[in-house]
């Protein structure tokens, strides 16, 4: 189901025309509003009557997540406190979390931004709505709340955690829709072939996940184990939370909202804008957001844009799955690495389980690579003996991909830590203090 054709079909040359409209009253209202954005503007000599169109867009200065914690808590609101109603914050790795403040009118943006994505699955009255993303601070909670209302779906605020009972609930109350990170969803799915649930009486027929990077690997077990079909919901905080975007039922890239989102793919590191369908950082700019305007915000992921009709019918532009955060990549022995390849690549060996850790650590100039997996049940023998015709195929196929040669650890089933929210897939122990 389309919940919005008008928005999300509308022809591309009137999308323009909409974005161009309110992207210049964003900027008119940050250059105004917003003491910092004019300092920005003003150092690089761009007033609001400049910003016409969004071919205009690359004249203004980008917002980073630096800027938003040096201006930590309020620095880039633009109203007053009386006229906001809620505050959400991701915690981040170090420092003063980043603040994301909303007005009613944000908050009612966000729903729909969620009911646009909750209604692929064709989520309505009825349907429960299983809200396992954490409540709380973090945006995936409520937000995946306010989307189900929107729609006038049953909201089951499960949160995070207490995996039996959500189990349990999803059992005896009729599950739909279940929302939560694909790595909870993985362990969810191990506990229900766990209990020996019978997933042909389950009603849920639908999952959105989202929060962080998932391959197709986890796509395919989630939806064999769970008999669903796994949607992607991309979004951050500093947008709205949730719902900046999600895939359609032909699972091809993850739709912006472009009525409200302006998206860009810049090179990371000259910070131009790259050819449509090349990979960069994505950049945004919120084209309706009041309490907290953006403009191009690094978001520091990387994916890629296809604006080409999608089967679906929609319009908007399509966001390729995301390889991961440029903070995330991994330099081991001088090759760029991302836990997402290296989860691609372990799921294409089905007799490992999909979970994995990597340490990287530094043994006099040498990095170290290890890489902790788990073979499935009925693979599994604690003789080393027995591992080694699992691991030589894994190791080959990574050396292959990759270039670095890990140290492949199997580890008995069940033993890694699995996650409840965003998962920790990785430990890097190298000391960077002294490095020049
Ligand atoms: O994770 C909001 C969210 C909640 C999105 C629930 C989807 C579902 P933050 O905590 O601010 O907000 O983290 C935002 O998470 O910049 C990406 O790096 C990553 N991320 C979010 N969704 C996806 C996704 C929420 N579908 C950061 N695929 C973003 C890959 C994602 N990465």
């Amino acid at each position: 189901m389309i919940h919005n054709p008008k928005m999300e079909c509308m022809p591309r040359e009137d999308m323009r025309r909409l974005q161009s409209q309110r992207l210049a009253a964003t900027v008119k209202r940050c250059y105004e509003t917003v003491p910092f954005y004019k300092r920005k503007m003003d150092e690089l000599g761009v007033k609001p009557e400049d910003i016409k169109s969004i071919d205009d867009v690359t004249k203004l200065p980008f917002t980073t997540k630096y800027d938003l914690r040096d201006e930590y808590p309020f620095g880039l609101q633009a109203v007053p406190m009386d006229q906001i109603r809620r505050i959400h914050a991701s915690s981040g790795t170090t420092g003063k979390p980043v603040v994301g403040t909303y007005t009613q009118a944000d908050l009612d943006m966000w729903a729909e931004c969620v009911a646009r994505v909750f209604a692929v699955g064709d989520i309505g009255p009825g349907d429960v709505v299983q809200v396992s993303y954490g409540y709380g601070l973090f945006t995936g909670g409520l937000g995946a709340h306010d989307g189900a209302a929107k729609l006038g779906a049953v909201q089951l605020p499960t949160s995070a955690g207490n995996s039996e009972k959500q189990i349990m609930m999803m059992q005896d109350i009729g599950t739909a829709a279940i929302c939560c990170t694909p790595s909870y969803a993985l362990h969810l799915a191990e506990l229900v072939e766990k209990n020996k649930v019978d997933v042909s009486k389950l009603k849920l027929r639908v999952g959105f996940f989202g929060a962080e990077p998932w391959t197709w690997g986890i796509r395919r077990e989630l939806e064999a184990k769970l008999h669903i079909k796994a949607i992607d919901i991309y979004g951050l905080t500093e947008m709205c939370g949730p719902g900046v975007g999600g895939e359609c039922q032909y699972q091809d890239g993850t739709h912006i909202w472009e009525d409200f989102f302006l998206p860009e793919i810049v090179d990371p590191e000259t910070l131009q804008p790259v050819a449509p369908g090349e990979v960069g950082e994505l950049v945004i700019t919120s084209l309706c957001k009041e309490a907290m305007p953006i403009l191009r915000y690094r978001t520091r992921d990387l994916s890629s844009l296809n604006y080409e009709p999608c089967r679906c019918g929609r319009t908007a532009v399509r966001l390729g799955k995301v390889l991961g955060r440029s903070d995330d990549m991994l330099i081991i022995r001088g090759v760029n690495v991302f836990p997402s390849q290296i989860e691609t690549v372990l799921t294409e060996f089905p007799a490992f389980t999909p979970q994995y850790f990597i340490t990287v650590d530094r043994k006099g100039n040498e990095d170290t690579f290890d890489l902790d997996v788990e073979l499935r049940e009925e693979f599994f023998s604690p003789n080393p003996g027995k591992q080694m015709p699992f691991i030589k195929p894994l190791y080959d196929r990574l050396v292959s991909l990759t270039g670095i040669k890990p140290n492949i650890h199997i580890q008995p089933p069940g033993t890694i830590q699995r996650s409840t929210g965003k998962a920790k897939h990785v430990n890097d122990k190298r000391d960077f203090s002294n490095w020049h």
